[in-house]
């Protein structure tokens, strides 16, 4: 019996940074190189599909330089050695934590491994560069393939099996994200009103961090093994684990 029943872990870029993958918003991020209006909008895409096909095509090339950190891996081994549920709600799209063995995992915001083909509808699993002069191998149109993944004005994936996960745990951990984002930095604070206890795991506190009972502040790849290594330690109904503490990263 462990000391809690559900856990629901939600992760952002900050996960994936020590694999040598960008984050968003931190300085020279992702976000200082491209404006996301034109990269990350359906209108974006609309206005001029080949910037974006240029920068999916190249967070796929990093993406598969990349391999899993020692907080991918410290995560897959909670969800294996746990004896409770251990839910994992990412919003990357990089498939690290597959590499990594995880289990039960929600891509909120889509894959960069998966098209969508936007004149039939398919989904289907894509390693290879996308280009307005593919033909969709289901329809057979040109110029409709779109990396399947959410952009801004979209409707994040599962969201009901999240809203549902999110209800019912006991646990919300929250790795590597700045809170910035709706509405997976809504999930805190839902966790909290059902009496969750709350862990922000980030380098540094989040635009959320007030919503969180517990924070420990440093690299993912110290900070996470560590909560993981004291989750599966820690004896039953022991009360919540150590009080906010920052290690220096
Ligand atoms: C939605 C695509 C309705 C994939 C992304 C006007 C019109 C329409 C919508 C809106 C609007 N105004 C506001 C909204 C809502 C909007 C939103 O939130 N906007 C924000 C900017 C205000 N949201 C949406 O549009 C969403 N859809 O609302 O639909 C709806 C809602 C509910 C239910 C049904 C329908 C869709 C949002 C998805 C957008 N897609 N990207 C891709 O290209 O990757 S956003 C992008 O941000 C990524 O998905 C990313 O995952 C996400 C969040 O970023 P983070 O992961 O947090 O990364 P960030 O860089 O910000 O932070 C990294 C953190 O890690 C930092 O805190 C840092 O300190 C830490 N860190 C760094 N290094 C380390 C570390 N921590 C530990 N160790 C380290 N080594």
């Amino acid at each position: 019996m462990s000391r809690y029943e559900k856990i629901v872990i939600l992760t952002g870029a900050g996960l994936s940074a020590e694999s040598g993958l960008a984050t968003f918003r931190d300085s020279g991020g992702i976000w200082a190189q491209y404006d996301y209006r034109d990269v990350a909008t359906p209108e974006g895409f609309q206005r001029n599909p080949n910037l974006v096909y240029e920068f999916y095509n190249m967070r796929r090339r990093e993406g598969a330089k990349a391999t899993p950190n020692s907080a991918h891996k410290a995560l897959a081994r909670l969800q294996r050695e746990y004896s409770g549920e251990v839910v994992l709600v990412t919003q990357n799209i990089d498939n690290l934590l597959e590499q990594a063995d995880a289990q039960s995992l929600i891509h909120m915001h889509g894959k960069m491994t998966k098209m969508l083909c936007t004149n039939c509808d398919a989904r289907l699993p894509w390693t290879e560069e996308l280009s307005a002069e593919l033909k969709c191998p289901e329809c057979e149109l040109l110029g409709g393939m779109r990396p399947d993944v959410v952009w801004f004005g979209e409707v994040p994936y599962e969201m009901q099996d999240i809203a549902a996960a999110v209800g019912a745990c006991d646990l919300f951990i929250a790795i590597g994200t700045s809170g910035n984002v709706y509405p997976a930095a809504s999930f805190v604070a839902a966790a909290r009103e059902n009496g969750a206890h709350t862990v922000e795991l980030n380098l540094a506190p989040s635009d959320t961090t007030g919503y969180f009972a517990e924070h420990v502040h440093g690299p993912a790849t110290e900070i996470v093994p560590d909560y993981v290594e004291q989750l599966l330690n820690e004896p039953p109904n022991e009360g919540h684990l150590s009080k906010s503490v920052a290690i220096n990263g």
